[in-house]
């Protein structure tokens, strides 16, 4: 195969943020930007004879042409293998999946996860090692700095491959294999869960409505739920997969979710509701005329796993990210098992995975997941539900509601400002910042400020340190206030805001978030002036 050197300039932007590269499709589709990003993760790899490489993403608009481009690099950059999912669809954890079980050199996944898709819109692209995970800060670091000198890439010039067509097409020392995206992510399902039980449940009339949000988890809920499980057609939602993704929002939240939240909240609910993103690793659980915070569903998976067939042995340990709730953190401790607290991203739980320290990771950010794969999963998530209520025979509210009764409610919301000018954002943070040590003991209300920080992190594992991941100001009476900028927006900046206070008593448990955080919420808004520096008036998104 002969391969072309090709010329280039740098890029000054290609720093991977919370979860890989993402940015417009225009962008993208700048002459040499994907292939100037792709081959900066190849020339951050050592890649040995032999080495094959996972490829796929969520289909959505220029999957298909950068697939096609990151083949022919692939070929010059001595890969003798990719493996592909089927249409160049692969949800992220499925590529995770794939990655572990072919035992690959990684993976490049192609997606912008929840945001939009369409020429006008998002696209991203983000590295996997070989244990499935998203690589870690140190090799996206390392990705970033080579983007920033890079004078040359490498391409072969290969026809197009069929990727609509499973199996092999062989060049001259390299090869392409396009692989079925769905069966081996069913499988492993298969093998976690009680499919029996839950398939009785379906059986004897249980009721649910799963939105895959015409994205990536549609042809996954069909097998899965339908084929495998027998739920009824009717009981899947938008699982034709668009690359406009139906034109909306693949956030599964109650904003952006708003055709499945209508149905869960309307006349004639089902007993279960369920949605995923764009790339298929968040969800979203609903009861009846109920919503379970992606907090709760972490620690009520963690204290009924053992009726799960695939952690009947018990758990190694939990971990969270910072800004998500300590609700599951009560749950290890009844359990006594460890319980870590990382930074925002899916990233830093590999380490702990992979050291056995933890069995299930959870973000607020409808992110849920465990050691299965290095990737949170939205259709584990579902399925750890629709186990639990079949062996509890409870209703999803009912479920919850026990397990407040138990551990006690962290109430619990996220109120994002979306789309804010950057020095405006910055200067809501610098002025956090500014009052950290004039906050401490001061008492505002109900609350008193215990301590204020700036979150860093030191990995347990490879003693990495990870600074400025969000602002803390802790209360003495255990609530909380967490201030973030996002880091997978592609347009000015994103405040998100998290409240959390715990509320012991069981009479309280009914309040509505919004009400029982209300002073909370004011409080916020006093110490960041973000109204004052913004202009924003309301969230764009609370959840
Ligand atoms: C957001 C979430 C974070 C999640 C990340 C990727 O990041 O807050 O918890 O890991 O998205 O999720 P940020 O930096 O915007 O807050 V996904 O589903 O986009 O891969
Ligand atoms: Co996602």
């Amino acid at each position: 195969m002969q391969v072309s050197l090709v010329s280039t300039t740098p890029f000054p932007d290609q720093k991977p943020g919370t979860s890989g590269l993402r940015k417009k499709v225009k962008v993208f589709q700048q002459a040499h930007y994907l292939e100037n990003f792709v081959q900066s993760i190849f020339d951050s790899l050592d890649i040995p004879t032999g080495a094959v490489l996972t490829l796929g993403g969520d289909g959505r608009y220029y999957n298909a042409q950068a697939i096609q481009t990151i083949i022919k690099m692939a070929a010059a950059n001595g890969f003798s293998k990719v493996l592909v999912g089927r249409g160049g669809i692969l949800s992220t954890p499925a590529a995770s999946h794939v990655i572990r079980k072919y035992q690959t050199l990684g993976g490049i996944i192609l997606s912008a996860s929840h945001n939009p898709a369409g020429p006008d819109d998002d696209f991203g692209i983000k590295y996997n090692t070989p244990n499935g995970g998203p690589a870690p800060e140190k090799i996206t670091e390392a990705i970033f700095t080579i983007s920033k000198t890079i004078l040359q890439y490498q391409l072969v010039d290969l026809p197009l491959v069929d990727l609509d067509k499973i199996g092999l097409t062989a060049f001259d020392g390299f090869s392409v294999e396009v692989i079925d995206p769905v069966r081996d992510y069913a499988d492993l399902m298969e093998s976690m869960f009680d499919f029996a039980a839950i398939r009785t449940l379906f059986a004897n009339g249980f009721t649910m409505q799963f939105d895959a949000m015409h994205a990536v988890t549609g042809p996954y809920a069909q097998e899965i739920f339908a084929h495998r499980l027998g739920a009824s057609d009717s009981s899947l939602m938008n699982c034709q997969v668009s690359e406009t993704f139906g034109g909306g929002h693949p956030d599964p939240n109650l904003t952006y979710a708003e055709a499945l939240v209508k149905i869960v909240y309307g006349s004639n609910p089902p007993d279960f509701a369920a949605a995923s993103d764009g790339d298929g690793d968040r969800n979203m659980i609903l009861g009846k005329s109920f919503f379970v915070t992606p907090s709760d569903s972490l620690a009520i998976i963690a204290a009924n796993a053992h009726l799960i067939p695939a952690y009947k042995a018990g758990l190694a340990g939990v971990a969270r990210s910072m800004p998500t709730s300590g609700a599951v953190d009560r749950v290890a401790k009844k359990m006594n098992i460890a319980c870590y607290e990382t930074p925002t991203g899916w990233k830093f739980f590999g380490n702990l995975m992979d050291a056995d320290k933890v069995t299930l990771c959870g973000e607020e950010s409808f992110g849920t997941g465990s050691n299965h794969v290095r990737e949170k999963d939205g259709l584990w998530a579902v399925l750890c539900w629709l186990n639990i209520i079949a062996a509890r025979k409870q209703s999803v509210e009912a479920i919850v509601r026990a397990h407040w009764a138990e551990y006690g409610r962290n109430v619990y919301s996220r109120h994002d400002y979306e789309g804010i000018p950057t020095e405006q954002a910055n200067a809501v943070m610098a002025h956090l910042k500014a009052q950290f040590e004039t906050l401490v003991g001061q008492t505002f209300g109900r609350y008193t400020v215990a301590t204020c920080d700036d979150f860093s992190y030191q990995d347990p594992v490879d003693h990495s340190v990870s600074r400025g991941q969000g602002i803390r100001v802790l209360f003495q009476c255990g609530s909380r206030i967490i201030f973030r900028l996002s880091g997978t927006g592609t347009e000015g900046a994103t405040i998100r805001i998290y409240l959390e206070a715990f509320e012991p008593d069981a009479n309280q448990h009914h309040l509505d978030a919004q009400v029982a955080l209300a002073e909370m919420i004011q409080l916020a808004l006093k110490l960041s002036q973000l109204v004052e520096k913004t202009g924003r008036s309301a969230p764009t998104v609370i959840t």
